[in-house]
């Protein structure tokens, strides 16, 4: 993309509304514009991240075999009424009359129309497991909707739900899900620890959180630094087989972790002194196994294979990608700016031309350019240099490239990586070699 001709409008003062770094970078770098207490309008640079992610967390449930669809962000109230939920909500949930007088909700999550959908066509266990995931937006009417789309009331979430014929398949389904979340929190590049939850208004008795490490998280946590070692893009668990699956899973909570609400003191004076960690996380994700909640308030059954009645046993597992997009910034930035992973950032590399009126610097920025035009954002503008740097900065590309007259002269750019400041002098027909092989 060129800059001079994109909706990539950079702010220089920092908005007054903005309380936490991460909702101050967003709005500096034009990622998204508040339309109402809440509510945002999500801007070129803001939208391309927050695709990135959703793509991450679609392939991640692909491959443990979970389906997208895709429900409508209104419900009929009836649906939360057979659960019982209606009443039971509160005035989070967002209640719509329509012109026939109808009750309507915007939906804050799904479990309902989800357990509905699966009555209609599934009636045997032989249809089961069932593992379908959305990413929709959701609205929550929150009291104090603040730090921007960290807590924000409409927001971008995937929720994924399962059915299963007992307690031990959906037992299974749960480790399945706890390996996606880990990977993908993995490939996107941040640390989100899982740590056993309480399960709030969704129900249930089996629950987690993953939390990223920020200080403006709103949770304390207590972790083993052990945990934040591991890769679990390289661990060998084969997900059609439960038992590899089981050890994965005890493996995974051998390491101490806890929020402040289930810290056990005498749990965590077994950790070595020199792991343990304490700080506050933000919330990104909570998966929950609960059981027959819904399927028995709801009576949603199928036939077992002694042709008795079943209540198949439900999980639900969001993401908060929306949310996402922040607590990023918030474990990942620096005084000048955003300092994306390479995985999710806007562009891969800003091309910063400081010889707008050499004609050896535009050859050289126009054929890098074409080499990538997707993923390359080329800063064409008449400014400054500094004001190019700054932006640069701010925006938070993993990647700069500086073509300047001098350097051309040699057939030689400079390249800055943002994450480490490091610098160095590249021949021209090398820079893309170079990226790919430079990527800590
Ligand atoms: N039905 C379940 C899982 S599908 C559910 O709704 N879970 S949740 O309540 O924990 O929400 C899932 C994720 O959405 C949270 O972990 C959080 O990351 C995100 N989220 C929740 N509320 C908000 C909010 N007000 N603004 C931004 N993200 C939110």
């Amino acid at each position: 993309m060129r800059l001079s001709s994109s909706f990539l409008p950079t702010l220089k003062e920092v908005p007054a509304e903005a309380q936490i770094v991460s909702h101050r970078f967003m709005l500096r770098t034009g990622m998204v514009r508040q339309m109402s207490s809440g509510i945002y309008a999500w801007l070129p640079a803001g939208l391309r991240v927050l695709n990135k992610i959703a793509d991450i967390v679609r392939e991640e449930q692909e491959a443990i075999n979970a389906q997208e669809v895709l429900m409508p962000t209104l419900q009929s109230a009836d649906l939360w009424k057979r659960s019982g939920r209606y009443d039971a909500y509160g005035p989070e949930m967002l209640r719509i009359v329509d012109r026939h007088k109808r009750d309507l909700l915007y939906g804050p999550t799904n479990e309902e129309m989800i357990t509905d959908i699966f009555d209609q066509f599934v009636t045997s266990y032989k249809g089961l497991p069932a593992l379908l995931y959305q990413i929709q937006w959701k609205f929550r009417d929150e009291i104090r909707p603040r730090f921007g789309v960290m807590r924000g009331r409409e927001f971008y979430m995937k929720d994924g739900y399962s059915f299963d014929v007992d307690y031990d398949s959906a037992v299974v389904t749960y480790h399945k899900m706890m390996l996606a979340y880990l990977r993908t929190f993995q490939r996107i590049g941040v640390k989100a620890i899982p740590m056993l939850a309480d399960t709030g208004p969704i129900g249930g008795d089996l629950s987690h959180e993953f939390i990223i490490l920020a200080p403006t998280g709103e949770s304390g946590i207590f972790f083993d630094s052990a945990f934040a070692d591991q890769n679990w893009l390289e661990m060998p668990v084969d997900i059609a087989d439960k038992d590899s699956l089981a050890s994965f899973f005890k493996r995974m909570t051998s390491f101490y972790a806890a929020t402040d609400e289930k810290h056990d003191e005498a749990e965590w004076d077994k950790v070595p002194v020199e792991r343990k960690c304490e700080g506050r996380g933000i919330e990104v994700g909570q998966i929950f196994y609960f059981g027959t909640k819904y399927t028995e308030s709801m009576d949603v059954s199928v036939t077992g294979s002694d042709s008795k009645k079943i209540y198949p046993h439900m999980g639900s597992y969001g993401i908060g990608v929306s949310r996402l997009v922040a607590a990023i910034i918030e474990s990942s930035h620096d005084e000048n700016g955003i300092i994306w992973p390479d995985a999710v950032a806007p562009f891969k590399a800003v091309i910063i031309n400081l010889g707008m009126k050499d004609q050896a610097c535009k050859d050289v920025c126009e054929s890098l350019y074409k080499t990538d035009p997707e993923n390359f954002l080329y800063d064409d503008r008449d400014e400054r240099a500094g004001a190019k740097f700054a932006d640069a900065d701010l925006m938070g590309h993993p990647w700069q490239i500086i073509v300047g007259p001098r350097g051309v002269a040699q057939n030689i750019v400079e390249i800055k990586r943002r994450k480490t400041g490091m610098r160095a002098e590249v021949p021209v027909d090398q820079i893309i070699e170079y990226m790919a092989s430079h990527q800590d």
